[in-house]
């Protein structure tokens, strides 16, 4: 499973797969010895990221943030996957264009807002809808569907380890 060094960029709604995916392809490829490295929300916003909050502004400098510092990973040899909600198509465009054509894959986890909101890991959708939570993706916030994505997964029907062969065979 010789693989260039890459990013893999999930966004989807929160509760639609994109963490567990994310960690998934992460192990297979450091199962095969391939050195990969994952950004998400939760190790990002609690540190590099920790000024920014949820407007659309914070929002497109968290993406620009992450676009930078995963196109530094790549040029020193790593497969990075990204898992960000990245809502809004001129972020995701954004991001895309720090990299050459090759080297930027967009995974889009299509999994139905009411699959993500009958998941609910967190409580979060029943706090957004109870309002306490303002500006949540899906709820009370855009989320602006990709026009060219490289993948397209649902995975309310794709099992996270057919979702990891779907996303390594387009790596090819
Ligand atoms: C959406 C929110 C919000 C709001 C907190 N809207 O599923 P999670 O919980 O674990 O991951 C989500 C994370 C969103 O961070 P991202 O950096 O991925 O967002 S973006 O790409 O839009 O910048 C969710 C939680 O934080 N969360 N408030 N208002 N998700």
């Amino acid at each position: 499973m010789a693989q260039q060094p890459r990013c893999i960029w999930l966004t989807g709604l929160s509760g639609s797969g994109k963490s567990t995916i994310a960690n998934a392809l992460d192990a297979t490829f450091n199962t095969n010895g391939i050195k990969s490295f994952l950004l998400d929300g939760d190790n990002v916003r609690h540190g590099l990221n920790k000024d920014l909050g949820m407007t659309e502004a914070d929002r497109a400098e968290n993406i620009r943030r992450v676009g930078e510092v995963a196109k530094l990973m790549v040029d020193a040899g790593l497969i990075v996957i990204c898992a960000f909600i990245s809502p809004y198509n001129r972020d995701r465009q954004m991001v895309r264009s720090i990299f050459d054509y090759n080297q930027f894959l967009e995974v889009y986890l299509e999994t139905p807002l009411a699959v993500c909101e009958d998941r609910d890991p967190k409580g979060l959708y029943k706090k957004a809808r109870a309002g306490v939570i303002k500006q949540f993706t899906g709820i009370s916030d855009p989320y602006e569907t990709p026009e060219n994505p490289e993948v397209v997964i649902n995975t309310a029907e794709l099992s996270t380890g057919d979702s990891v062969k779907r996303i390594i065979a387009a790596l090819a």
